[in-house]
C-alpha cells in the first residue's frame, strides 16, 4: 500500500495518491486489471471472501485493484473514507440515495443543482415513496425551514450548477445535524482541491469525475467517499448490487488525469478570473456571476469556505435569450458542449440544455433565467479566450 498521504498538501496528494509500485512487476503506472472475475486458490478460499472473512477480490462490481487505486486516491483528497467509484456521476448520487434513505423519508437539496439530479428525486426516486423539496439552501432560513419530521438527508451542490451560487457547508452541516439528517454535499464545481466539505462537516461527498478530476473530457465517472467507516459499509452494500459500478479502464484514465488536477485547476481558475473581470466590464454583458468578483453575492463566504473561486462563470448577455444564442453560435476557439471541468473551454445554454428537463417555473425561481450561459474555463492562453469572447460579442 502506499505511505500515508495525508499528512501532505493536496497537489502532492493528487501527484502520490493510490500510486505505488506494483509488487508483482515493479510498473510505476498502475497496471489496469481488465477482468470481470478473480480466480480462487480453493473452494474454501472463494467461500471466506463472500463472507468477508479474507481479503481479497471476488468479481470487479464488488471491487477491483485498479479502481480500489482511484477509490482510495480520490478519498486521501477529501480526507475521507475509501471511496465508492460508480459508472458516473448520476451512478453515485443514485447509489448515495438507495442506500442511505428509505420510502417514506425525505431529502431538501439545492435548488440550483445539476438538472438531472434534481430530476430523478422528484421524478424518479418519488415513484419509490421519497419526498424532496429544493430550496435556495443559500438562505440558511429558508433550508431549516424546509427539514420535515422525516428529513433524513441535505444534499447540498456547492458552487451550484449553473448559478455558481454558495451554500455554507459548515452551516448547512449543524442545520442537518440538528435534526438527526445527514448532509451530502456534490464536490464536482470545486473539486477537493478548493473545497473539501467532510472538514467543514459534511457526512459524504459526491463527485461527477468526468469533470475537474479526469479533466480531459475522455470519460463519464463518479465516486462517492463517505467520511466514516461506518457509512462506507452502509452505502458499500447496495453499491455492489446497483450496479452503477466502473470499469477498470475508466478509472486508469481518471487517476491519469488526476494527476494533473492541482495545476489544471488553478491555470483555469486564474483565466477564469481575467475572463470574469473582462465580461463584468463589457457593455453587452447583462450581468456576471463568479465568486472571485466581489460583486458575487456569497464573495465573502467564498473566501471562507474555498481555497479559490473555481473556473465556472455564469453571465448573461443583454437582449436575453436572443442575443445569448447569437454569442453561442458565434464562438469559435471554445466548444459549444455541455459537462465542465475539462482542459478545453466548454459554453453553454442550461435552460435549453443541462436544465432542459426541469419546469421552467423551477428554474426560474433556482435563479437559471431563460438567457443565462455557463461556460467552464479551460487552460488556453487566457487573451486567446478573450479574443474569442470580443468577436463573439461583436456578432450580438
Ligand atoms: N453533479 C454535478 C454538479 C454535475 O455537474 C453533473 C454533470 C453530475 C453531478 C452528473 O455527473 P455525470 O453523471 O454526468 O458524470 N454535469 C453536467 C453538466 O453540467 N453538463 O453535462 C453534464
Amino acid at each position: 500500500m502506499s505511505h500515508d498521504l495525508r499528512k501532505y498538501g493536496t497537489n502532492t496528494q493528487a501527484v502520490h495518491a493510490g500510486q505505488y509500485v506494483d509488487e508483482a512487476t515493479g510498473a510505476v503506472a498502475p497496471p489496469i486489471v481488465q477482468t470481470s472475475t478473480f480466480a480462487f486458490a480453493s473452494c474454501r478460499q472463494g467461500a471466506e471472501r463472500f463472507a468477508g472473512e479474507a481479503e481479497g477480490y471476488i468479481y470487479t462490481r464488488m471491487g477491483n485493484p485498479t479502481i480500489a487505486r482511484l477509490e482510495e486516491a480520490v478519498a486521501t483528497l477529501e480526507g475521507g473514507a475509501q471511496g465508492l467509484a460508480t459508472g458516473s456521476g448520476m451512478g453515485a448520487l443514485c447509489t448515495i440515495v438507495f442506500s442511505l434513505m428509505n420510502g417514506g423519508e425525505h431529502m431538501v437539496g439545492t435548488s440550483s443543482v445539476y438538472g438531472p439530479s434534481r430530476v430523478v428525486m422528484e421524478r424518479d426516486f418519488s415513484r419509490f415513496g421519497l419526498e424532496s423539496s429544493f430550496v435556495d439552501t443559500c438562505d440558511l432560513d429558508a433550508l431549516r425551514a424546509a427539514i420535515r419530521p422525516n428529513t433524513t438527508m441535505v444534499f447540498v451542490e456547492t458552487p451550484a450548477n449553473p448559478t455558481v451560487s454558495l451554500t455554507d457547508i459548515a452551516a448547512a452541516a449543524e442545520i442537518a445535524h440538528e435534526h438527526g439528517a445527514l448532509l451530502v454535499v456534490d464536490n464536482t464545481f470545486a473539486s477537493p482541491i478548493l473545497q473539501r466539505p467532510l472538514e467543514l462537516g459534511a457526512d459524504v461527498v459526491m463527485h461527477s469525475l468526468t469533470k475537474f478530476i479526469n479533466g480531459h473530457t475522455d470519460i463519464v465517472a463518479g465516486m462517492v467517499v463517505p467520511g466514516t467507516a461506518e457509512l462506507r459499509a452502509r452505502i458499500k452494500k447496495v453499491h455492489a448490487y446497483l450496479g452503477a459500478c466502473m470499469d477498470p479502464h475508466q478509472a486508469w484514465l481518471a487517476l491519469r488525469g488526476m494527476r494533473t488536477l492541482g495545476m489544471r485547476v488553478r491555470t483555469a481558475q486564474e483565466n477564469a478570473g481575467v475572463i470574469a473581470r473582462f465580461l463584468e466590464a463589457h457593455p453587452k454583458v447583462e450581468w456576471v456571476r463568479y465568486p472571485g468578483l466581489p460583486s458575487h453575492p456569497q464573495h465573502e463566504l467564498a473566501e471562507r469556505q474555498m481555497d479559490g473561486p473555481g473556473s465556472l462563470i455564469s453571465f448573461e448577455v443583454r437582449g436575453g435569450i436572443e442575443a445569448g444564442t447569437r454569442l453561442l453560435d458565434s464562438v469559435e476557439l471554445m466548444t459549444l458542449a455541455v459537462s465542465l471541468g475539462g482542459i478545453e473551454t466548454l459554453i453553454q445554454h442550461p435552460s435549453s440544455m443541462t436544465h432542459a428537463a426541469m419546469a421552467h417555473e423551477d428554474r426560474l425561481a433556482a435563479g437559471i433565467s431563460d438567457g443565462l450561459v455557463r461556460v467552464s474555463i479551460g487552460c488556453e492562453d487566457a487573451e486567446d479566450l478573450i479574443a474569442d469572447f470580443e468577436q463573439a460579442l461583436k456578432q450580438v
